[in-house]
C-alpha cells in the first residue's frame, strides 16, 4: 500500500508544504544522505535542508545553522541503558556544545549534529535498535504510553507492546514507510493504560483510554485533540470502544488512512484532523474509518477508568513487583549533558535492571531497585543535580525549546523558567507543586493550556522598546476529567513575572512569603 502525494491529494488548491511534498516525498532524502554528508549543508537544497530531512527527524536550526537537532523516536518513552549510552556517545562524540532533551512527548532530541557525521550516527542508531524516522513535520510523532506500565501496580492495561506495534506499522518497523509519509499535517497518538491520565490524552488527535464495556476491559477512543497557534481543542469520544488487542493497531491505520486521504490541505492552519472531523460531522468520520477498519466499531463503554489525579512520579515508590521500587528523577527542564547522560545509564544497571523511563513532564524514571539497594541509589550525587525531593515550582516546571534553538520562539524559555521556579521556591512556602508550564510561542509545544499557570511567549512595548513577554493561561486540569486552561492575561514583560507569578500564587495556591509570615513554619519540600 504505497501512498503517493499524488493519489493522496485531489482537487485542491494546494498550500506551499504539499507542493514541496507533491514533488518529492520527504523520506526520499533517505538514499540521499551520504551525498548530502559528503558535499555538506551549504549545499543541500534548501527544500531538502530545511523541510525534507526532518522526515528522518533531522531538523537544521537556524538559530545555529550547520548543528542540527535530531528527534529520536522513543515509544513509550521506555530505552535501555545500552540505548542511553549510544545517545550519550552520539552527543559527546559529534555533538558541539550538545545535549540530550527529553521532551514534553517522553522522547529525546538531540543537539550539535554535524550532517557530515548523520551516516555514521544512523549506523549507529540502526545497531542499538532506534530510529528517528518520520519524526517531525507531516507524521506521526513519538506515540505516548503510561511511563510506568508494568511495574504500576494500580495499572490497568500494560500498553507498551501496543505502542511498539503502533510505531512499527507507521514506521515499517522503523525503516520508513511511504503509506503514512505524506498526512496533511503532524499528528499525535497516545494510549494510556493507568488510572492517572498520565500523558495528556485530551490533547492528542487519537487517545486510547482504559475502559470496562460489558465486564471487559479494554479503551474507549477520543479523536481530534490538539494545539495549534490558531485553535486549541481537547479531544471528543469517536463513541467507539476496541479490547486492548491489534484492534488498537488496525483502528489507528483505519484513522490515519481516512485522515490521510481526506484530510483538509489547502489551509496549513486549518489541516489538523479535528478540522477534518468538523467539516464532515463526527457520525460521518466514524462511518468512513468504520468502512476502512472493516469491521462495524462497538459502542464506547458509558465511562473511562481514568478516575485518579495525574501523579508526577518523582521519588520513590513501591512497584506491583513485590520488594522493587522505581524512583523518578527530576531533570531540571529535561536537559541532559552527555556526562549525565553517562551516569544515568550506568545507575540503571548497577541499581536497576538497565531500564529507564521517559515522562512527559520531561524527567526520568529509574525503575526495578530492590529494596536493598535504594539506600545507596539516593547517595549517588548525580542525585544532587536530578533529585527525588525538588522544591514545589521547580518539580513540576516544564519548559518548550525556547529560543536557544527554536526560531519559532517569541521568548528565551528554559533558563528563564528554572531561574524563576528557583527563585520562587527560597522566596515561598507552598503547601503543593504548582505545574507551571512555559513555552515560547503560540505552537504550544510547552503545553502552557494543561498547567496550573501556563506562559507563552509573545513580544510587547515597554517604556518604547520591544521586549519579551508572556499571555498567561490558568486553570488547566490534568488527570481525571481533564480540560484546557484559558488565557487570563496578555503580554505581561518578562522582567515583570516575579512579582506577577509571585502574586498569582499567593492568591490562587496558598503560598505564603518566607518573611516570618509563613503561618505554619513549613519549609518547602
Ligand atoms: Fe512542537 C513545531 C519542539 C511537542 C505543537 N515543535 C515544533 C518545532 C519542530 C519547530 C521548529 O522547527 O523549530 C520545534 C523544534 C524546536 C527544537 O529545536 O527543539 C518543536 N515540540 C517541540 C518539543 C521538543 C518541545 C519540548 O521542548 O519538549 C516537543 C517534541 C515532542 C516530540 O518528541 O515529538 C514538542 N509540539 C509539541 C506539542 C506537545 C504534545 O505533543 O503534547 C505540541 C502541541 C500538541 C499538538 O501538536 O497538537 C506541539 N510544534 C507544535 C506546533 C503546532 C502544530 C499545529 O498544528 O499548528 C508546531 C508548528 C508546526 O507544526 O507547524 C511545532
Ligand atoms: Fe519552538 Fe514555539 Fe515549539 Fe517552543 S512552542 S519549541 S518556541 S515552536
Amino acid at each position: 500500500m504505497v501512498n503517493t502525494a499524488a493519489n493522496a491529494v485531489t482537487n485542491v488548491k494546494l498550500n506551499k508544504f504539499e507542493k514541496f511534498k507533491a514533488v518529492k516525498d520527504g523520506l526520499d532524502v533517505k538514499d540521499e544522505l551520504e551525498y548530502f554528508a559528503k558535499i555538506g549543508w551549504e549545499a543541500v537544497d534548501d527544500t531538502d535542508l530545511k523541510q525534507r530531512l526532518k522526515w528522518l527527524g533531522i531538523f537544521f536550526r537556524p538559530v545555529t545553522p550547520g548543528k542540527f537537532m535530531l528527534r529520536m523516536r522513543m515509544p513509550h518513552g521506555v530505552l535501555s541503558s545500552y540505548k542511553l549510552r549510544v545517545l550519550a556517545e552520539i552527543v559527546q562524540r559529534y555533538g558541539d556544545e550538545g545535549s540530550g532533551d527529553i521532551t514534553t512527548r517522553q522522547n529525546i532530541q538531540l543537539r550539535g549534529i554535524r550532517l557530515e557525521d548523520v551516516p555514521a550516527i544512523f549506523q549507529q542508531l540502526q545497531d542499538a535498535g532506534m530510529t528517528s524516522v518520520q519524526s517531525g513535520m507531516d507524521n506521526v510523532r513519538n506515540i505516548t504510553g503510561s511511563p510506568v506500565s508494568g511495574i504500576d501496580a494500580d495499572e490497568l492495561i500494560d500498553t507498551q507492546g501496543l505502542v511498539i506495534k503502533v510505531q512499527d506499522m507507521i514506521t515499517g518497523n522503523g525503516e520508513g514507510n511511504y503509506a503514512f509519509t505524506n498526512l496533511p499535517r503532524k499528528f499525535n497518538i497516545a494510549i494510556e493504560g493507568g488510572r492517572d491520565n498520565s500523558i495528556h490524552a485530551e490533547i492528542n488527535d487519537i487517545a486510547f483510554v482504559p475502559a470496562y464495556r460489558e465486564g471487559t476491559l479494554g479503551f474507549n477512543v477520543v479523536v481530534g485533540g490538539f494545539f495549534s497557534a490558531k485553535r486549541c481543542e481537547a479531544a471528543i469520544p469517536l463513541h467507539a470502544w476496541v479490547p486492548p488487542n491489534d484492534d488498537v493497531i488496525e483502528l489507528c491505520r483505519a484513522i490515519l488512512l481516512v485522515y490521510r486521504d481526506h484530510g483538509l490541505r489547502a489551509n496549513r492552519q486549518k489541516s489538523r484532523l479535528m478540522w477534518l472531523i468538523d467539516e464532515w460531522g463526527l457520525d460521518k468520520f466514524r462511518a468512513e474509518v468504520e468502512q476502512v477498519f472493516g469491521q462495524p466499531l462497538l459502542s464506547a463503554a458509558p465511562k473511562d477508568e481514568m478516575d485518579w489525579d495525574k501523579r508526577d512520579h518523582i521519588g520513590i515508590h513501591a512497584q506491583k513487583q513485590s520488594g522493587l521500587n522505581y524512583v523518578g528523577l527530576h531533570v531540571p527542564v529535561g536537559r541532559l549533558q552527555a556526562e549525565e547522560m553517562f551516569d544515568l545509564a550506568r545507575l540503571a544497571e548497577v541499581y536497576g535492571s538497565g531500564e529507564l523511563r521517559l515522562t512527559v513532564e520531561q524527567n526520568i524514571i529509574v525503575p526495578n531497585i530492590p529494596d536493598s539497594r535504594l539506600e545507596t541509589f539516593l547517595q549517588e550525587p548525580l542525585l544532587k543535580k536530578f533529585s527525588i525531593a525538588p522544591a514545589p515550582l521547580t518539580r513540576s516546571l516544564v519548559s518548550c525549546t525556547g529560543s536557544r534553538f527554536c526560531d519559532f520562539a517569541l521568548v528565551e524559555t528554559k533558563q528563564q523558567a528554572l531561574g524563576l521556579a528557583q527563585l520562587l521556591d527560597t522566596e515561598l512556602t507552598l503547601n503543593q507543586p504548582v505545574r507551571v508550564h512555559w513555552t515560547g510561542c503560540p505552537n504550544s509545544c510547552g503545553q502552557p493550556q494543561v498547567a496550573d499557570i501556563g506562559f507563552m511567549g509573545t513580544k510587547t512595548r515597554k517604556n518604547g522598546k520591544t521586549v519579551e513577554a508572556v499571555d498567561i493561561y490558568m486553570g488547566g486540569k490534568v488527570g481525571k476529567d481533564a480540560h484546557l486552561g484559558e488565557r487570563v492575561r496578555q503580554a505581561v514583560p518578562c522582567d515583570e513575572l516575579k512579582d506577577v507569578l509571585k502574586a498569582l500564587l499567593i492568591e490562587h495556591f496558598n503560598a505564603e512569603p518566607q518573611n516570618g509570615l509563613v503561618a505554619n513554619g513549613s519549609t518547602p519540600g
